[in-house]
């Protein structure tokens, strides 16, 4: 069985960015501890406030940001950090030769349904040229990323994850202590995340489409047209699944393909719903990683710097062949 440390290790991967993601996926395996316990865990419900989105904050966002920011908090590679759940840049070690961006807990509708959650996360070099701890460190091309991944707290707790070369999963063997409800640091859950697929291929055609239809009044013509023709079939029927939450159906696209789509919905009054920094590009990385295609609009998701920490944008992604055709609707020929 090959480990995180070994691959990291094969890979050449330096000390301080094998430091960083070691640290931040023991603080997953923590986590991913305290959720399997459920409301044993003091994770459930409300934290009664709200974040810098101006969304309620759950319980575990909370716990989870809190986790993940301490830990990487305490790494001289790290040079500063950025969180969903935090308003600006978390300044770190101005030496640091990295920047980290994460979405904490990802899913939170689903924390109390026991549905699918995750965290996110990304890693840019840090630019001497900035202080370390300015937006300009985080308001880049996704194409900059060092590295992107998720963990996916499922049936099983799977991390995935992209450096450059292949995207590869790894789940987690879990030896974490019973009391995993106390608050152990990250480091007393004794496990490993075990290597499951070296190369992760992306289906180039797909038949299953994810999409929130609740919100289709809102779409562009060009969308409602081309869900149309899904929903007609197109000569074989299509299959639909909505998790509620990114990590849960790109990980299902990773593993047999399909296509997600997020469209601006101009009937809201964001427009857009998922975040640039922390969840599209990351979640472009992983795809592309794995032979597929991530867009906004008509932009590769990859090329796009974010203008603010938190910018929104429109995300399909996913089988080559289903997101060209996608694209051939929203295009004009
Ligand atoms: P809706 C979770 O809140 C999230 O940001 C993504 O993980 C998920 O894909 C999307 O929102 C779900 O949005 O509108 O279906 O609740």
């Amino acid at each position: 069985m090959k480990t995180l440390i070994d691959v990291l290790a094969e890979d050449g991967a330096c000390k301080a960015l094998s430091s960083i993601l070691l640290t931040l996926t023991q603080a997953t395996q923590h986590l991913s501890a305290r959720i399997a316990l459920g409301a044993l865990g003091g994770i459930l419900g409300s934290a009664q406030k709200q974040n810098i989105q101006g969304e309620t904050q759950q319980t575990l966002d909370v716990v989870a940001n809190d986790l993940i920011k301490a830990a990487l908090q305490g790494l001289p590679a790290v040079a500063a950090l950025v969180s969903e759940e935090e308003a600006g840049v978390v300044p770190c070690y101005a030496n640091g030769s990295y920047v980290v961006a994460f979405d904490p807990l990802d899913g939170s509708s689903n924390i109390d349904v026991n549905g699918q959650i995750g965290t996110i996360f990304t890693v840019y070099n840090r630019l001497p040229e900035f202080d370390h701890h300015s937006e300009q460190q985080f308001l880049r091309p996704g194409s900059q990323q060092v590295c992107a991944g998720y963990v996916l707290y499922g049936p099983s707790t799977q991390l995935v994850l992209c450096c450059g070369g292949p995207t590869r999963s790894f789940t987690l063997l879990n030896k974490h202590s019973k009391d995993a409800a106390k608050t152990p640091t990250p480091l007393d859950a004794q496990s490993d995340y075990v290597l499951v697929d070296e190369v992760l291929t992306l289906p180039i055609k797909t038949s299953e489409f994810a999409i929130n239809m609740a919100h289709q009044a809102g779409w562009d013509e060009g969308v409602k047209r081309y869900i149309g023709d899904v929903l007609r079939g197109r000569g074989e029927p299509f299959n639909m699944r909505w998790s509620g939450a990114m990590v849960g159906d790109v990980h299902r696209i990773l593993l047999r393909g399909g296509i997600f789509l997020y469209p601006l919905n101009h009937n809201s009054h964001r427009k857009a719903k998922l975040r640039l920094l922390y969840e599209a590009a990351p979640m472009a990385m992983l795809i592309e990683g794995a032979g597929g295609l991530a867009y906004s609009q008509s932009i590769p998701i990859l090329e796009i710097a974010p203008a603010s920490l938190h910018q929104r944008l429109d995300v399909i992604l996913g089988s080559i062949s289903e997101v060209e055709r996608y694209l051939s609707y929203i295009m004009p020929s």
